[in-house]
């Protein structure tokens, strides 16, 4: 399935490929966004077709729906399966802690809200998203259209006030429009360099009104398997 890759789809494939294992029949699973969880899912569906694995799973965005069906997987909404014993999907960054920077996708919303309705999240990702600090990866921050550019300054004098370095964000595009979210929202990436207090950060962010989630995922990775490019995997 991996045919000749470059080292970075390497890793990330074998990450994927890895994180499969931990897939059992009859689980209800979260399936994530990205080029690394896309692997994931590809890797499910062909245990789907020729081993008969069952599974019903959970896309975090209309991409990943399409892929799922494609490859033959049974697709069901949060809502469907109400609860989930696993959520794979992958990362912009993760530090020691396994908190992780995510959204760079455009679709933090829906996998903030799948993997926080798991028993388990694990992330798969390339070796070249291990941190020791979170924040050279913009974060995105998901808003409503409505007034962004008012929530945009108040973001921005609240990175001051709390002495944050990199304080300057860009509304995210597509070509001459704004990107705009499976839910319909925009994104705002801060350019931040270093969170120094994520966990502090990801709440101010979300109690501002125009807000409506942050790409900080803190407690809610279980472990991280991580590919190299020479074909190893490490869990973290
Ligand atoms: C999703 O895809 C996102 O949360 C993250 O932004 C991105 C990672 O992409 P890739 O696997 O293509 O590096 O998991």
């Amino acid at each position: 399935m991996s045919g000749e890759l470059s080292p970075i789809d390497k890793a990330k494939f074998v990450a994927a490929k890895r994180s499969v294992d931990y897939v059992e029949d009859g689980m209800r699973v979260g399936l994530g966004t990205g080029s690394t969880a896309a692997w994931m899912v590809r890797c499910l569906g062909e245990l789907v077709r020729e081993d008969g694995l069952k599974i019903k799973g959970v896309p975090t965005s209309t991409r990943t729906a399409e892929l799922a069906r494609e490859v033959g997987i049974e697709v069901i909404s949060l809502d469907e399966a109400k609860w989930l014993d696993l959520t794979i999907d992958g990362a912009d960054e993760f530090d020691g802690d396994l908190s992780l920077i995510k959204g760079g996708g455009g679709a933090l919303l829906q996998e903030k809200i799948v993997a926080t309705a798991s028993d388990q999240m694990i992330v798969i990702a390339d070796i070249g998203k291990e941190v020791e600090t979170l924040g050279a990866f913009p974060l995105p921050v998901e808003l409503i259209p409505f007034g962004w550019q008012t929530t945009q300054a108040l973001i921005e004098e609240t990175l001051i006030s709390m002495d944050v370095l990199g304080r300057n964000s860009t509304l995210r595009m597509n070509g001459p429009r704004p990107f705009i979210t499976d839910e319909g929202n925009y994104i705002l990436d801060l350019h931040l360099n270093r969170i120094g207090e994520p966990r502090q950060l990801a709440m101010v962010l979300n109690q501002m009104p125009g807000v409506v989630e942050n790409g900080l995922f803190i407690d809610i990775c279980d472990s991280v398997i991580v590919g190299f490019g020479d074909g190893r995997v490490e869990v973290r």
